[in-house]
């Protein structure tokens, strides 16, 4: 029998008012709460549901079982490194091997930045700065739902949730002030973190 742990929500790791002003306690309360809840419980359930066809022999409802893991791991594990990558003591910009990687790959930080803010401007879902191993590079990624637009086989290693439940209540229709702020708390040390964890396994 493999081992495997069931998915669980992970708690925040700060206050529900950690990042005010940039996103609202309420935000961050319905978001985590409700929304990140929901992908981790019906993520759960499309589980379930493929173990009792395995067991019963009949697979009737196992391929639309499949599309929900897809669509829910997608919202549980981005959301998760959402959470990780923001911090109250954020903001400023990356430093060290990070930005050294950074500056090869797009040329200059604001190379990147202008990049990254298109594609957070762009998506339906998901702005992602990944680490791609079979081209060993950072590249931006557009994702729309969770899970269209992924790189095959990259690591994420900054998320942004650009889904009109992460800003609207804060900011109305002008997503790109809530970019702006996503730039004042983002934690550059935990997307270091998740950047080395890629070297080690790869490079
Ligand atoms: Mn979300």
């Amino acid at each position: 029998m493999s081992e495997h742990s069931n998915p669980e929500l992970p708690p925040l790791p700060y206050d529900y008012d950690a990042l005010e002003p940039h996103i609202s306690e309420q935000v961050v309360t319905w978001h985590h709460d409700t929304h990140h809840q929901s992908y981790v419980d019906n993520l759960t359930a499309a589980e379930e549901t493929l173990a009792e066809n395995r067991e019963g022999g009949e697979f009737d409802g196992s391929a639309a079982a499949i599309r929900d893991v897809t669509h829910n791991t997608g919202g549980h594990y981005l959301h998760t490194l959402f959470w990780e990558n923001m911090h109250p003591d954020g903001g400023g910009e990356p430093e060290g091997e990070l930005r050294d990687r950074i500056e090869a790959d797009f040329g200059s930080y604001e190379g990147w930045k202008g990049e990254f803010e298109t594609a957070a401007g762009d998506a339906s879902g998901w702005a992602l700065l990944v680490y791609d191993p079979v081209s060993k590079q950072l590249r931006n990624a557009v994702v729309d739902n969770h899970d269209e637009g992924a790189v095959w086989g990259s690591h994420p290693i900054l998320s942004l949730d650009v889904w009109e439940h992460s800003y609207y209540y804060d900011y109305g229709p002008d997503r790109g002030s809530f970019v702006d702020g996503f730039f004042e708390v983002i934690d550059w040390n935990t997307v270091a973190e998740e950047y080395q964890t890629c070297l080690d396994h790869f490079e």
